[in-house]
């Protein structure tokens, strides 16, 4: 097999002074955060299908970069191109773990039979090439929305025959993480949801995603499937209302069904915003839910409402994102960039360029998140904010001892003009500026 990206070495760490585009400026990945390699924080994944599939077609135009790998689109032997693209760019990169829908394998026949005997010919190919470099799988997943059959949903579908096709594909989907050992099976309802309630019944809807869930958790751990299976939430996009809108939503599905034993939250960033929410947010709610599982780097734009799927370059969106992820003891799964190059960055080069970017910033966002905890004013202010409820009658009410004619009692001895203390939010963005930009 001959090499891919000629021109283009092992991505080494030079520092933040250097002016090599080809560089790391942040991610050093054996360097010491709060006592752990900064690589073991920070598990990156590569993205099958924007890495390695997506070339710039949009809604206006075609294709702007060439990812036929050198060979013709379409083919088994385009599909083992890929493979030897995507292990060849991982270990350039120094990227341990890749995640997968079935559909960015191989391509699709017309006979599901066809499509999975492809399945098993590329996964004999891809545990080859991870055997040999100790590249890992993440996680994988079923494209239950691109196939014309999923335009009234997978799960959510009004046909019997859609929905027993859903769950051929996710069975396979799961033997291929079960063979490739991944540590997650994610779902993410892109089609899951609907236009209008004029042709929609709701509750047949979500109870039978809620059956297909069941049956996917069932079956997986049948054949040894011992990771977490995920939720992506996601508001809109492409359906008007998706079932999965935030993590709270998800996470309320997930109970009422009773799912939440099998289930965590994969976050998406770009998800989060559009649903109007911040990334930090998404994180924080899942954490305090026991949820956290695994996110996918990237972000959006504030000035359009659609998923841009942009490589992550807001350091203080990481920074956050990275405090909440230290907060919560870490990850159970990894950093997938579910992440595409702009359309017009479309040369090899900005391939590696885009996740040089995406690595650094999520490194320097591990580095100053470090320093906000290791710093203690912000955790030390939150500490003292709540601080009435350590003694006295306020811990009285978490030990859940006081009554309502109790505390009522307490009141009346108070006077009105009783002031909380000051949120002191500016004070906050200032330390958190003094720690960024020291
Ligand atoms: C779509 C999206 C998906 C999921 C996997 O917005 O994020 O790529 O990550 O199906
Ligand atoms: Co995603």
């Amino acid at each position: 097999m001959s090499e891919i990206f000629k021109g283009i070495d092992t991505i080494r760490y030079e520092g933040p002074q250097s002016k090599n585009p080809l560089a790391f400026k942040f991610y050093d990945a054996e360097k010491i955060v709060m006592g752990k390699p900064m690589k073991a924080y920070l598990p990156f994944a590569m993205a099958w299908w924007h890495n390695l599939g997506a070339a710039g077609t949009d809604m206006f135009g075609r294709d702007t970069a060439d990812k036929s790998f050198g060979a013709e689109k379409g083919t088994m032997a385009h599909a083992r191109a890929k493979v030897d693209a995507g292990f060849e760019f991982m270990q350039k990169l120094g990227i341990e773990y890749f995640c997968f829908h079935d559909v960015d394998l191989v391509p699709e026949a017309d006979d599901i039979n066809e499509t999975n005997a492809r399945l098993d010919e590329i996964s004999d190919y891809i545990l080859e090439k991870m055997n040999k470099t100790g590249i890992k799988c993440l996680w994988g997943t079923a494209n239950m929305f691109s196939n014309p059959r999923f335009m009234n949903g997978a799960g959510s579908t009004n046909s019997a025959d859609v929905y027993c096709f859903a769950a051929a594909q996710i069975k396979k989907a799961l033997e291929l993480t079960v063979k490739l050992g991944g540590k997650g099976y994610v779902f993410w309802g892109g089609r899951e949801g609907y236009e209008t309630l004029l042709n929609t019944d709701v509750k047949f809807e979500q109870e039978n995603i809620a059956r297909l869930m069941h049956l996917a958790v069932d079956y997986g751990r049948k054949i040894g499937f011992t990771g977490d299976f995920y939720i992506e939430p996601k508001p809109k996009e492409p359906m008007k209302h998706q079932y999965d809108f935030d993590a709270a939503t998800a996470i309320g599905f997930l109970r009422q069904y009773g799912l939440d034993k099998d289930f965590k939250m994969n976050i998406e960033a770009n998800h989060a915003t559009l649903a109007g929410h911040t990334f930090q947010h998404e994180l924080r709610i899942s954490a305090i839910n026991g949820m956290l599982g695994s996110i996918d780097a990237n972000q959006g734009d504030y000035l359009l409402g659609w998923d841009t799927d942009e490589f992550p370059f807001d350091v203080y969106e990481a920074t956050m994102c990275m405090y909440e992820v230290l907060k919560a003891g870490g990850l159970t799964g990894g950093f997938n960039f579910d992440a595409k190059s702009r359309r017009p960055s479309n040369t090899y080069e900005d391939m590696f360029e885009s996740y040089i970017l995406g690595m650094d910033t999520f490194a320097l966002g591990l580095i100053k998140a470090a320093e906000i905890i290791e710093d203690g004013r912000i955790d030390g202010f939150i500490a003292q904010k709540y601080s009435s409820f350590n003694e006295g009658i306020g811990a009285k009410i978490v030990a859940g001892e006081a009554t309502l004619e109790e505390l009522a009692d307490y009141a009346h001895n108070l006077k009105n003009t009783t002031e909380p203390c000051s949120g002191k939010q500016e004070r906050l963005q200032g330390v958190l500026n003094s720690i960024l930009f020291k």
